[in-house]
C-alpha cells in the first residue's frame, strides 16, 4: 500500500499541512485497514482469556511495530515534517485496568497473537475507565477518564445477546479492537458493552447513582465497592461479562459445526482472578438449556476452565454474599448450590466448601474444584499457593496446581518505549532476540567492554534528560538529570510499601539537614493511584506529595534530594519513566506481591533492582546473581510466620529503636503539619506505630542500610554499567511470549 497517498486522501490534504490530531486518526484508519488485510489466527482449538481488565494502553506504535511499519511510518512522518511521537500524544490511553493484573493481560494478547496462536480476549467496554488522577492540596482527586472518541479503535460488530438478570434484561452488543501479532496473523479483544448506558449519569468526578443498573453497569472499571450497592454492581459487571462472553464462546463453536460435547478439545478458557468466576455456573446453565444434563454440563466446563490466582490478600480474594447472587443473577444460584453440595460430598471439609457457613460463595473455590488447571504467577507465590493459602485444595488437586511466571511484551516495553537502546542491542547481537528472547544473553559477551558499557550508559543518561523534558512539560518540576533516579511506579497499597519507601527520603532529608550530604543528588519518583476508598493509601499519597513540597521548597535540601509524585501515573507514564531508570524499587513485604512485572520491565530497561525476595525478583535475583541485584528484608517464610503467630508489633520497633521513632515522628513534625493536613499525617503516623499490618518497621533498617549501599556502588560507574548490562541480558526470561508458549504448552494445548 501506498502509505503517503491513503493518509493523504484521509487527511483530504498533505501530511505537512495537517494538524497533529487528524494526522493521528488518519494513522488510526490506516492501521485498522492494515489489520482487516491480515488474517487471522487459526487452529481447531481456541484459548479464550477472560479478564475483567485489558489495561492495552495507547495501540498505534504498538500495532504498527506488530504490523512491521514502524519504520516506514516513521520515516514518512519524518520527511512530512511531523514526528510519531508527537502524534501519538493525541491518542488516548485507554484505561481499562487497575494495575498489574490488568497489564498482564494486555501483553498475553500481545504474546498469543504474536505466537500464532488462534485466541480472544472477552471483557468490558468501560466507557470511562479508571479515573483519572490529579493532584490538588496535595491530595489525589479523582475524575473521569472519558477515551472513546468519536474515531477510536473500537470496531462494532453485529453480535448481540441478551442478559438476563434477577429483574430485567439488558440488550449487549460487542465491539472488537484488533490485536495483530508482531510477524503473525491477528487475533481480537471483544469488549462487551450495555446499549442503555447513559454518560450523562456522570456529572462531577467520577460519581454517580450505583442503583440505575441499565444505565451505569460499564460506566466505570470497579466503581467504588465500599458499600452494598458497589458490591451489587460489581456482580453486575461480572455477570454481564461472563453472559456474554459465555454465549459468544457458544456461538463460535457452533459455527464451526462443532458439537457442544466437544467443547473441550475445541476450547479453552483461562479465567483471570476470580472476577469471571461465574462463567463456570453460566456455561453450565446454557449447556443445561440445549438439553445436556447437569452431570455432563459440568463435566464438560470443568475440563474447559482454567483458573489464574494473583494474590494471596484475603481481602482480595473474593466472596459474595449468596444473597447478592440470588438478588442479582437468581438463574445461577441453584447451580452453584449444586456445584457446592457436589464437593462438600466428596470432601468433608469445610475449608474447601464453595459456599461456607456464612452463607458466602468463595468463587476461587469454585474454580479449584470445577476447573481443570490453578496457576499461580511467579514460582514462589505459586509455592505459597502449595503450601498455605490453597493447601487443603493442593492436597486433594496436586496435578491441577502449575506456575506461570509472569511476562512482559518486548514489543512495548523496550522496542516501542526504549527505541535507541533496542537498535544498539541489535547492533550488538542482531535482530533475533526479538523473536527469540532468550537471545539478549548474547550480551553478556560484552559485559567488559568498556566502549559497549559506556555506550549503556550515555543512552541511559539521554532517557533522563527526556523523562526530565517530559516531567517539565507535565508538571512543571525542574529535576537533575544527573541525580540518581530512584523509581517506585505501581498501585498504592500498604503491602507494596511506599510508605517505607517515604521513609527513606525522611532518613535524606534529615541528613541533608544536618549537614551529611550524598554524593550525588537523588530523584525519588513516585507514580500510584490509590483506590477511591482506600483511605490509608490516601494517606500515604498525602505523605509523598508533603514531602515533594518539603523538598522542593528548600533550597537546603533541593539540590541533593528532591521527591516527586508522577500525577496519573499510567500506561503512557510507565513508558516515559521505565528506561530513564537507575534503581528499580520492588519492596513489597515478602509473601505478598504475586509477582510484580515492573520489576521485569525496568530490568529489561537495565535498571537495577532494590527488593525484597518477593514475588519474581526471587526468579531475577537467580538469574542475574547477587551482585547485580540489592536485596533486603525478611523472607516470605519468616513473614508468613510472624502472622501466624501474631508475632509483630510496630510498637516494640518504634519504642526501641531511637532512628525508627525518629523517623517515622518526623511524620506529625511541626515542618508537615505546615505543608499537609493533621488529619491525614496523623492517622498514618498512629496506624504505622500500633498496626502497621504490612509490616514496614521490620525492614525499615535494612532497606535504608542497603539502599545506601546502592548510592555509593552507583559511584563506580563501569561497574554500575555491567550491572546494567547483565541485568538487560538476562531479563530474556521474562518475555510474554515464553510465559504464553508455556501456557500453551501446559494449560491451552492449542
Ligand atoms: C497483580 N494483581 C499482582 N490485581 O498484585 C501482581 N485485584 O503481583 C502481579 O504481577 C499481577 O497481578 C499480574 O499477575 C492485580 O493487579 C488487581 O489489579 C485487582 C483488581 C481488582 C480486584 C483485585
Amino acid at each position: 500500500m501506498n502509505y503517503k497517498k491513503y493518509l493523504e486522501d484521509q487527511l483530504q490534504t498533505s501530511i505537512e499541512a495537517a494538524d497533529h490530531k487528524s494526522v493521528y486518526y488518519a494513522l488510526l484508519h490506516l492501521t485498522k485497514e492494515l489489520c482487516k488485510e491480515k488474517i487471522t489466527n487459526q487452529g481447531t482449538k481456541k484459548i479464550y482469556y477472560i479478564s475483567a481488565e485489558f489495561l492495552i494502553g495507547k495501540l498505534l506504535s504498538n500495532n504498527l511495530i506488530n504490523l512491521g511499519i514502524y519504520d516506514d511510518i516513521k520515516k514518512l512522518l519524518h520527511e512530512n515534517g511531523k514526528s510519531l511521537e508527537e502524534i501519538e500524544e493525541f491518542e488516548p490511553e485507554p484505561s481499562l485496568g487497575n494495575g498489574g493484573l490488568g497489564r498482564l493481560a494486555a501483553c498475553f494478547l500481545d504474546s498469543i497473537a504474536t505466537l500464532g496462536l488462534p485466541g480472544a480476549g472477552i471483557g468490558l467496554n468501560y466507557h470511562y475507565g479508571l479515573f483519572r488522577q490529579v493532584f490538588e492540596n496535595n491530595k489525589q482527586k479523582e475524575l473521569k477518564n472519558p477515551w472513546i472518541e468519536k474515531e477510536n479503535w473500537l470496531i462494532k460488530t453485529d453480535v448481540h445477546f441478551p442478559v438476563q438478570f434477577g429483574s430485567f434484561t439488558l440488550q449487549a452488543s460487542m465491539y472488537d479492537i484488533d490485536i495483530p501479532g508482531y510477524g503473525n496473523g491477528i487475533n481480537k479483544l471483544h469488549l462487551f458493552d450495555a446499549d442503555s448506558i447513559d454518560e450523562s449519569l456522570v456529572t462531577d468526578g467520577i460519581h454517580f447513582n450505583k442503583e440505575n443498573i441499565a444505565k451505569n453497569l460499564t460506566l466505570f472499571l470497579y466503581p467504588d465497592d465500599s458499600d452494598k450497592a458497589g458490591h451489587l454492581l460489581r456482580i453486575y459487571q461480572q455477570y454481564f461479562m461472563v453472559c456474554c462472553g459465555a454465549k459468544l464462546i457458544l456461538k463460535e463453536l457452533k459455527e464451526q459445526n462443532f458439537e457442544l460435547t466437544s467443547l473441550p478439545e475445541h476450547v479453552v478458557i483461562q479465567i483471570n482472578d476470580t472476577h469471571p468466576s461465574m462463567i463456570i455456573p453460566e456455561l453450565i446453565r446454557l449447556l443445561m438449556e440445549q438439553g445436556i444434563g447437569f452431570d455432563t454440563a459440568t463435566d464438560l466446563v470443568s475440563r474447559t476452565c482454567a483458573y489464574t490466582n494473583h494474590t494471596i490478600l484475603a481481602e482480595a480474594l473474593e466472596k459474595w454474599p449468596l444473597d447478592y447472587l440470588n438478588e442479582v443473577v437468581p438463574q445461577l444460584v441453584p447451580i452453584i448450590e449444586k456445584l457446592d453440595a457436589k464437593a462438600k460430598e466428596k470432601y468433608k471439609d469445610e475449608s474447601v466448601a464453595i459456599i461456607d457457613s456464612q452463607d458466602r460463595v468463595h468463587m476461587a473455590h469454585m474454580d479449584i474444584h470445577y476447573g481443570f488447571s490453578v496457576n499461580g504467577v511467579a514460582a514462589l507465590h505459586t509455592d505459597i499457593l502449595k503450601n498455605s493459602e490453597l493447601k487443603a485444595f493442593y492436597q486433594i488437586y496436586p496435578e491441577k496446581f502449575n506456575n506461570k511466571t509472569n511476562g512482559i511484551t518486548f514489543r512495548r516495553w523496550l522496542m516501542h518505549c526504549n527505541l535507541e537502546l533496542s537498535e544498539y542491542i541489535s547492533s550488538l547481537i542482531g535482530d533475533s532476540w526479538k523473536k527469540d528472547s532468550s537471545k539478549l544473553e548474547k550480551l553478556l559477551e560484552y559485559q567488559n567492554d568498556t566502549k559497549v558499557l559506556n555506550h549503556f550508559l550515555k543512552i541511559k543518561q539521554k532517557n533522563k534528560q527526556k523523562l526530565c523534558m517530559h516531567l517539565k512539560e507535565k508538571q512543571d518540576l525542574d529535576i537533575d538529570p544527573n541525580s540518581i533516579f530512584d523509581i517506585q511506579i505501581k498501585r498504592l497499597h500498604e503491602y507494596k510499601r511506599q510508605q517505607l519507601n517515604a521513609l527513606y527520603a525522611i532518613y535524606k532529608y534529615k541528613q541533608i539537614k544536618s549537614g551529611q550530604l550524598p554524593q550525588r543528588p537523588i530523584t525519588m519518583i513516585f507514580g500510584a493511584k490509590a483506590a477511591p476508598a482506600y483511605t490509608l493509601a490516601k494517606d500515604i499519597i498525602h505523605l509523598i506529595l508533603c514531602l515533594q513540597k518539603l523538598t522542593l521548597s528548600d533550597p537546603e535540601v533541593s539540590p541533593y534530594l528532591k521527591v516527586i509524585m508522577v500525577e496519573n501515573y499510567n500506561v503512557t507514564e510507565a513508558s516515559h519513566l521505565i528506561p530513564a531508570c537507575d534503581i528499580s524499587e520492588q519492596i513489597s513485604l515478602a509473601s505478598k506481591e504475586a509477582s510484580g512485572t515492573g520489576n521485569m520491565k525496568f530490568m529489561l530497561n537495565g535498571a537495577v533492582t532494590l527488593g525484597t525476595m518477593d514475588g519474581a525478583n526471587v526468579e531475577i535475583c537467580n538469574l542475574v546473581g547477587k551482585d547485580n541485584i540489592y536485596i533486603f528484608g525478611k523472607s516470605s517464610q519468616e513473614v508468613i510466620q510472624l502472622y501466624e503467630t501474631s508475632g509483630y508489633h510496630s510498637d516494640q520497633y518504634y519504642d526501641n529503636d531511637p532512628l525508627i521513632q525518629n523517623l517515622v515522628d518526623f511524620i506529625i513534625s511541626k515542618e508537615m503539619i505546615r505543608i499537609g493536613d493533621p488529619e491525614n499525617l496523623c492517622r498514618l503516623y498512629k496506624d504505622l506505630i500500633s498496626k502497621d499490618w504490612f509490616m514496614t518497621l521490620l525492614d525499615l533498617k535494612e532497606y535504608i542500610a542497603v539502599k545506601e549501599n546502592v548510592m555509593a556502588d552507583y559511584e563506580d560507574r563501569m561497574n554500575w554499567a555491567g550491572k546494567m548490562l547483565i541485568n538487560t541480558a538476562k531479563a530474556g526470561y521474562f518475555s510474554s511470549d515464553r510465559t504464553i508458549a508455556e501456557y500453551n504448552r501446559d494449560i491451552w494445548k492449542l
